[in-house]
C-alpha cells in the first residue's frame, strides 16, 4: 500500500492569490524530499515550495499563472511504502483505493527580490514579508538579505520580477508606467497599455525625482575586440545590485576615515585566541569592533536611527543589532547579530562564525538578515587601506574596516611602530553632520585604543 501526500501551500503570511510563476516538476517525476515543486511570487518575494517527502508526482493541481493561497493543494505525491515501492503514474488508478492520503504544508524556501545587502521591499503597500524561514534542501536557493523595515524610494516602480522582465523585454522603463493593481502595482496590462500609448504618441510624461534621466549604458559588441564569455550574475548579485544602486543614488554618502591604534588590543586578542580556538571559533578584530560600535551607538544615538518613510522623523532604536557583511560564493549578504550589547566578545565570535558559515552555505533565514541598526563591512582579512562602504538602508551609517598594519606614530619624541587599523565610516548626510561623524569615528578609535575600559 502506498501513501499519498497532498502538498499544500504553506503559511505565506497575509498573502493570498499568489501567482505560480514556475512549475518545476511534472506528473510522473521521481522527486526527492525538499525538491522544489513550484515557485510562487508575491508582490515582493519569490518562494519555492519544496516537497515534504520523496516519491513520485501523482497529480499536479496547479498550472503556470494559477493563483494560490495558503492551504491550496499544489501536488499529490505517491510515497514509497515500507517495502520501498512507489506507485508511479501507471499504477495510480489501481492504487487509488488502497492509498492513504495525508496533507502536508511544507516549510517554504524564500528568496527575496527585495534588497541590497539588507534593504527591502517596495514601499507600497505597507511593509509585509513572505514569512517562514527556508528549510535546508537540495534545491533551496540561497536567501537574499532583506530588511523588513526598509522601503524603496516612493518613485520606485512597484512591480513583480516577472513584470520587470516583461518590461525589459519590451524596452519599457517602468518608472513611466502607472500601476492599476492593488497598491499601485504594475501588471502586464499596464505595460501593454503603455506600449500602445507610446506607439500612438501619447505616452505618459517622464517622471522626475530619483528617476534620474541618465543616458543608457553604451551598447558594445565586445566580441569584436577578442574572445569573450557570458556569465550571468547570481540572483543575490542581481538583487543586491539593485539595492546597492538605490542606496548609492538616494542617500547622500560621506565617508569619514580614521585610524585606531590597536597595538594593545591585538596583544590581548592574541593572548585570548587559544581560548576561542578551543571552543571552535576564531577571535578576530571584528568582535572588538562590534563591541565598540555598540558603545558608540549608545553614545551617539543618531547613528542608531532610521529616517521614516516620509523622511520627516527619525526612528531612534533602543536595541543594538549589528549587521555584518559576509562575502559568499553567491554574493554579499548581511546577517544580523542581535542584542550585541548583551553579549561578550566570545559569544559574538561564536555567533559570527555560525552566521557567516550559514551565509556561505546559503542557509540564512530571512529573519537572520533583518532588523539591523548599523552594519560593519570588514575587508581587513583581505587587505586595503580604506574604502567607501555603501550604507545599508534604512540604516544611516556603516563602518568599513581595512587591514591593520604597522605604521610609525610620533609619540612626541620619536616615531614608534604601532599597529594601526583603518576605519571608514560612511554616513547619511541628511541625518548626520560631518562633525558628529568625525566624533563617532574618533570615539570608535579611542575605544579600541582604550579597549580595557570596554565591557568586553
Ligand atoms: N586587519 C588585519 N587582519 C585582520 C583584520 C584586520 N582588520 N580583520 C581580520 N583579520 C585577520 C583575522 O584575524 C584572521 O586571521 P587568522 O586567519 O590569522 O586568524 C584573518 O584576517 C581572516 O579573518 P576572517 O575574514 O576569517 O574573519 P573576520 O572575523 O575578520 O571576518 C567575515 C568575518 C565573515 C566578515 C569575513 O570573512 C568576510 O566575509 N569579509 C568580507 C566582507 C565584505 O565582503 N565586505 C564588502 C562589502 S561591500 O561590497
Amino acid at each position: 500500500m502506498s501513501t499519498r501526500t497532498e502538498v499544500a501551500v504553506p503559511d505565506i503570511g497575509d498573502f493570498s492569490d499568489v501567482p505560480v510563476i514556475e512549475v518545476l516538476v511534472a506528473v510522473g517525476d521521481v522527486i526527492e524530499a525538499e525538491q522544489s515543486l513550484v515557485t510562487l511570487e508575491s508582490d515582493k518575494a519569490t518562494m519555492e515550495v519544496p516537497a515534504p517527502v520523496a516519491g513520485v508526482i501523482a497529480e499536479l493541481r496547479v498550472q503556470l499563472d494559477d493563483t494560490v493561497s495558503e492551504g491550496d493543494i499544489i501536488a499529490v505525491i505517491d510515497v514509497a511504502d515500507e517495502a520501498g515501492s512507489v506507485s508511479g503514474p501507471v499504477d495510480q488508478a489501481a492504487d487509488q483505493a488502497s492509498s492513504e492520503t495525508e496533507s502536508v504544508a511544507p516549510e517554504p524556501a524564500v528568496e527575496k527580490e527585495d534588497t541590497m545587502a539588507a534593504s527591502a521591499p517596495p514601499a507600497r503597500p505597507a511593509a509585509r514579508q513572505m514569512p517562514a524561514p527556508p528549510t535546508a534542501g537540495p534545491r533551496q536557493s540561497p536567501p537574499v538579505p532583506m530588511d523588513a523595515n526598509a522601503s524603496l524610494p516612493s518613485k520606485t516602480p512597484y512591480a513583480s520580477p516577472a513584470m520587470r522582465r516583461f518590461a525589459r523585454e519590451l524596452g519599457v522603463d517602468l518608472v513611466h508606467v502607472k500601476g492599476s493593481a492593488r497598491g499601485g502595482r504594475i501588471i502586464r496590462e499596464d505595460i501593454t497599455a503603455f506600449v500602445k500609448s507610446a506607439l500612438s504618441g501619447s505616452a505618459a510624461p517622464v517622471s522626475s525625482g530619483l528617476n534620474f534621466d541618465l543616458p543608457p549604458p553604451p551598447k558594445v559588441n565586445f566580441s569584436r575586440y577578442g574572445e569573450i564569455e557570458l556569465r550571468p550574475l547570481s540572483r543575490i548579485q542581481k538583487i543586491s545590485g539593485a539595492y546597492l544602486h538605490r542606496n548609492w543614488l538616494s542617500i547622500p554618502h560621506v565617508t569619514q576615515n580614521d585610524l585606531a591604534d590597536i597595538t594593545d588590543m591585538e596583544a590581548y586578542r592574541k593572548a585570548n585566541a587559544d581560548k576561542a580556538k578551543k571552543q571552535g571559533f576564531k577571535l578576530t578584530p571584528l568582535v572588538f569592533l562590534i563591541k565598540v560600535a555598540v558603545a558608540a551607538l549608545n553614545e551617539f544615538p543618531i547613528f542608531n536611527a532610521s529616517l521614516d518613510e516620509a523622511g520627516e522623523n527619525l526612528v531612534l532604536k533602543k536595541f543594538f543589532h549589528i549587521g555584518i557583511a559576509v562575502d559568499t560564493p553567491n554574493g554579499l549578504v548581511v546577517p544580523v547579530i542581535r542584542d550585541c550589547d548583551q553579549k561578550d566578545i566570545f559569544q559574538l565570535a561564536a555567533e559570527l562564525a555560525e552566521l557567516s558559515q550559514k551565509a556561505r552555505d546559503g542557509k540564512l533565514k530571512p529573519i537572520e538578515m533583518q532588523g539591523g541598526c548599523f552594519s560593519i563591512s570588514s575587508l581587513g582579512g583581505i587587505g586595503g587601506t580604506s574604502f567607501t562602504p555603501i550604507i545599508n538602508a534604512p540604516e544611516v551609517a556603516i563602518l568599513g574596516v581595512s587591514r591593520s598594519s604597522i605604521r610609525p606614530q610620533w609619540d612626541g619624541e620619536s616615531f614608534q611602530p604601532r599597529l594601526m587599523l583603518p576605519l571608514s565610516l560612511s554616513y547619511d548626510h541628511r541625518v548626520i553632520d560631518g562633525a558628529n561623524a568625525a566624533r563617532f569615528a574618533r570615539y570608535l578609535a579611542a575605544s579600541l585604543e582604550d579597549f580595557e575600559r570596554m565591557d568586553l
